[in-house]
């Protein structure tokens, strides 16, 4: 390797276990430790994103960068820079010793003063990057392409009233998924950047609805055409950027890829922060997903419950990824996806080390909740409750009205004649409570060293 931007860091970051002081080593994430049958490594599926990471100096909207990123630095000659953040991207990869990225076209690859310059770029750059990816291993866990940056997209990309900004937009995509394909990515990522209002008065909803879908369309389309065999996935948000996205959460995801037919060609990338910002639980944007079969991918984050903001944090609560990573297991896992780290560092963080030390505290976080979630599905206490709760539903009654044969006429009748006569009955909400702290406070207790019995 020519000169290493983390030279803090020497070699993989070690399994550590409960018990380590090295802060610069695991202490739960242990990639071959067999979960329910299934290596950690592939539950998590874990990959490093490029734009908060390498491609974001650290700035706000009152400071400038704080981060130590020198090929952000204007004055360097921005392919020179692309490959100089490229091989400190692979090194940390390779160091943290996840198994996949992430990254936008322009986090990548410099933009250029014509689409053609900015393609030949990116695909300058996209060759180095098979480079470093075959000699890591490193894979690539989605795609993008960046429709929010530049000016050109202020008024929203595929959404936006200008039809030249449309096939704009749509020639990025176009080259992006063709890239993610060559790369051998696991999926495609659609965020609707812009895709949204700031004001009533000059939009129009129903054409700005119709843009989108035809848009969509015709990513699905080029997808079938070159033979792209990863899962295209949208990104609910419902605002910020603009004041309302469309896409606001995988509800409203669902409600508009099945008014367009679109419901088999997409899935969804839930970011924990997006979900916070639309007044849900992780839990329930999961959980909603996986019931309407769009479970897809996560972006593993969290924000902040005071403030309303994208704060887009390392995630740092086993109490709550416990609950997300149960519900994942109960839909039988990732098949596609996995947890990007789509995480900000504070701007105060700025020792290279503190990329480190985000990371491992995010992926431990991930592992123990695994460890969580697994046991509860194991003990199999909450599922036999719900299971006992819906019985009723098995039975004469409940079959005869879940198979049509059953009117308003005949409920009526039965209710009438005394044959129905509901009791309520407890939703052991506190004691359902106590099954998951009970588990996590268990699994708290358990392996204390590298070297468990
Ligand atoms: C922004 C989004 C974005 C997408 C990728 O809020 O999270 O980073 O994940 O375009
Ligand atoms: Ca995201
Ligand atoms: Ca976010």
């Amino acid at each position: 390797m020519a000169q290493e931007f983390f030279p803090q860091v020497q070699g993989r970051i070690p399994f550590g276990g409960i018990g380590s002081d090295d802060p610069v080593a695991y202490k739960v994430y242990e990639p071959d430790r067999l979960v329910l049958g299934k290596r950690m490594e592939d539950h998590l599926r874990v990959a490093v994103c490029y734009w908060h990471s390498f491609n974001w100096p650290g700035s706000d909207v009152f400071g400038v960068g704080t981060f130590d990123r020198p090929w952000l630095a204007p004055s360097m000659e921005p392919m020179a820079a692309a490959r100089l953040k490229l091989a400190a991207a692979f090194e940390f990869f390779e160091k943290l010793g996840t198994p996949f990225y992430t990254f936008h076209d322009r986090d990548i690859a410099p933009d250029g003063a014509t689409f053609a310059e900015a393609t030949a770029n990116l695909h300058a750059i996209v060759d180095e990057a098979e480079g470093h990816m075959a000699r890591t291993g490193v894979r690539l866990l989605w795609g993008t392409a960046n429709l929010f940056s530049h000016p050109r997209y202020a008024a929203g990309a595929a959404t936006n009233p200008d039809p030249a900004v449309f096939a704009y937009a749509a020639a990025q995509v176009k080259v992006m998924l063709e890239v993610t394909k060559r790369l051998g990515g696991t999926n495609y990522v659609l965020w609707g950047g812009r895709e949204g209002y700031e004001t009533l008065l000059n939009t129009d909803l129903k054409r700005e609805e119709q843009q989108l879908a035809r848009f969509l369309g015709l990513v699905a389309e080029h997808k079938a055409k070159i033979g792209f065999t990863g899962k295209l996935l949208l990104e609910p948000k419902p605002q910020e950027p603009t004041k309302h996205q469309y896409d606001y959460d995988s509800a409203t995801v669902h409600g508009f890829l099945a008014r367009h037919g679109l419901e088999t060609e997409f899935g969804t990338n839930l970011e924990a922060n997006h979900a916070t910002l639309a007044g849900h639980s992780f839990q329930h944007e999961i959980a909603t997903s996986i019931a309407l079969g769009l479970f897809g991918s996560i972006d593993a984050n969290r924000g902040d419950y005071q403030n309303g903001w994208d704060t887009d944090q390392f995630p740092n609560s086993v109490d709550e990824l416990s609950l997300a990573l149960y519900e994942i297991l109960r839909g039988g896992g990732f098949t596609t996806g996995g947890f990007n780290f789509d995480t900000k560092l504070r701007r105060q963080s700025m020792d290279r080390l503190d990329l480190f030390h985000a990371h491992i505290g995010g992926i431990d976080t991930l592992a123990r909740s695994l460890l969580v979630a697994a046991s509860m599905i194991e003990r199999g206490t909450l599922e036999a409750n719900r299971e006992a709760r819906y019985a009723g539903w098995q039975g004469d009654l409940g079959r005869s009205i879940s198979d049509g044969s059953a009117t308003l006429e005949s409920l009526a009748a039965a209710a009438l004649d005394g044959a129905i006569d509901p009791s309520p009955v407890s939703g052991r909400q506190e004691y359902l409570e106590n099954v998951v702290n009970g588990t996590i406070w268990a699994i708290d207790a358990g392996p204390a060293t590298k070297n468990r019995g």
